[in-house]
């Protein structure tokens, strides 16, 4: 069974996350910042991952450890249910268009965390989310689950949209990169005999 569940607290945030790779991206998601749950929802949505989140954070201060440390839990998670990588296809890709907004994400489940974001935002946020928490979020990810990941916003005009487009473009991205390789089934992807 490919699922795992994380639990993490700490002095500034109380998380636990739930994942099923195998899911049909059903989604429940309460992390405190209304913004983030709407991607979250898109993440899991578009990956095929069913994903909970709960967290409880020190959102009085801002919303920064809150979604950076369900990247990090997120990210556990998923380097928990993937085990030994055993039969997935572990690269991805996605061009995403969302209205004026087209996102590129690339990923590798390498075991190798390096992030490549080259995302701007036209404004610093939005509604009262903070546009520089979404690299945030995604640099946890990365170090975390062990991916390699590279998202470019190619054009975008409205930060709301590239957001959203670079969740979705992760999401669709990820959905690829964890299914099955039908024609290597027992093998680990790599010539390493590891990953
Ligand atoms: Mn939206």
């Amino acid at each position: 069974m490919r699922k795992a569940q994380i639990t993490r607290k700490t002095a500034e945030t109380d998380i636990s996350v739930e994942i099923d790779l195998d899911g049909t991206g059903a989604y429940d998601m309460a992390t405190g910042v209304g913004f983030f749950d709407h991607m979250l929802d898109q993440l899991a949505r578009h990956s095929l991952i069913d994903m909970t989140v709960r967290c409880t954070g020190d959102t009085h201060i801002d919303d920064h450890h809150s979604v950076e440390d369900v990247g990090i839990a997120l990210g556990q998670a998923l380097t928990r249910a993937l085990g030994d990588k055993r039969g997935i296809r572990r690269y991805g890709a996605c061009l995403l268009p969302m209205d004026d907004a087209l996102v590129r994400a690339a990923l590798d489940l390498s075991g190798r965390p390096y992030l490549v974001w080259n995302v701007d935002f036209p404004t610093a946020t939005i509604g009262t989310f903070d546009t520089e928490l979404v690299r945030e979020f995604f640099q946890a990810l990365s170090t975390h689950g062990g991916i390699t990941l590279h998202v470019d916003a190619l054009h975008g005009l409205n930060s709301h949209h590239i957001a959203e487009a670079a969740f979705k473009a992760v999401a669709r991205a990820l959905r690829e990169a964890v299914e099955g390789d039908t024609r290597k089934a027992d093998a680990i992807p790599s010539t390493k005999g590891a990953l």
